[in-house]
């Protein structure tokens, strides 16, 4: 029995040696030590050794399979060593390669010129009110003293969903409905994007974006509408800039007005970018009809009030010195990076 465990031994050690992996190195085990391995067949064959015997017999199973198990273990980690030495050296990272960039975004110039804008009227007491793209032709026409057969509402220059409901082509339906509420005196801007059946060109586009403003209150005068939109000027344009009112017409306000800044490139002497004339067209304004104060049910005899509009898209042009508006559209990463 003795030569037989000395035996399978030896057979073990050879194995263990040759194993070229931890996969092999396995089999091995199991082929030993394993529940139908060679030693375990030993200690099933204890009934032929002589009872007396037994004892003796069992310690030399029992050492045999620890140095098998002694011999694997050390062999495994040997194995496992080696594997990871490899491991490293295949692994090397080079510290000088330049890092991986993180590309941060910002806002589009139409968003920074619409913050800018709101910053300015916020810091006057305004208030900032939306309201939906897809209206009732009453909020978008009648409401606002534009008749039936005006030409605005041409289906050549709006689109119809249907005979009732068309996409809005200002945000002034956003302030009839705040004035529908009844809640006086009413300060506040609406923003937000408006449609017209225009071709598209360097200065029109089909979809664009307005800001309208409404003041209405107690002895609301054009002093104050020429004072606060030359303050608005100002601010957006810088503290010299000067303001020309000339009249308009609109069928929603009257008077009506429209109003130019002095060139603030060249300070109102004429240069390119005014086209020589010195000043610059940037919002139509006006007082409140007094008809589509009624119609909203404000008493004119005891309010009044200013309304504007100003083009989103016109204001991120002439203040970013663009020249073509739909570059403000193509999302081309070149052209936004500059903002
Ligand atoms: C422009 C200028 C303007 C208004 C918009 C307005 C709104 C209400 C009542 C009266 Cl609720 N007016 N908005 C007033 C004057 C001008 O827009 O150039 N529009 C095309």
């Amino acid at each position: 029995m003795k030569e037989k465990l000395e035996q399978i031994k030896a057979k073990a050690i050879r194995e263990i040696e040759n194993s070229d992996g931890l996969g092999k190195l396995n089999e091995v085990r199991v082929a030993f030590l394993g529940k139908k391995g060679e030693l375990t067949a030993v200690l099933k064959s204890m009934k032929e050794v002589l009872p007396e015997e037994r004892p003796l017999v069992g310690q030399l199973v029992n050492e045999t399979r620890a140095s098998i198990e002694a011999l694997i273990e050390s062999t495994k980690a040997k194995m496992e060593a080696a594997e990871r030495e490899l491991k490293l050296k295949e692994e090397v990272i080079d510290v000088t390669l330049p890092a991986k960039k993180i590309q941060v975004g910002h806002s589009h110039p139409n968003t920074i010129a619409l913050e800018e804008v709101e910053r300015i009227f916020i810091g006057m007491g305004y208030e900032v009110v939306e309201g939906p793209e897809v209206e009732y032709d009453y909020y978008n026409f009648e409401a606002l003293n534009i008749p039936a057969n005006h030409p605005a509402r041409d289906e050549q220059d709006s689109f119809y969903i249907n005979d009732k409901i068309v996409l809005r082509t200002q945000t002034s339906p956003v302030q009839v409905r705040v004035m529908e509420q009844g809640k006086l005196p009413i300060r506040m801007i609406a923003p937000g994007r408006v449609f017209r059946s225009d071709e598209v060109d360097a200065t029109h586009s089909p979809s664009f974006h307005q800001i309208e403003g409404l003041v209405i209150d107690k002895n609301i005068t054009f002093a104050d509408l020429k004072g606060t939109l030359a303050e608005f000027a100002r601010q957006l344009f810088g503290e010299d800039t000067k303001v020309k009112f000339r009249p308009h017409h609109f069928p929603f306000t009257e008077p009506s007005a429209e109003v130019d800044v002095s060139c603030f490139k060249c300070g109102g002497t004429g240069c390119r970018f005014c086209k020589g004339s010195g000043w610059i067209e940037i919002l139509g304004c006006g007082m409140v009809h007094p008809h589509v104060l009624e119609m909203s049910g404000i008493n004119p005899e005891e309010y009044t009030g200013f309304a504007f509009g100003v083009g989103l898209e016109r204001i991120a042009l002439l203040k970013y010195e663009i020249d073509d508006m739909r570059l403000l559209y193509e999302n081309d990463l070149r052209f936004l990076r500059q903002f």
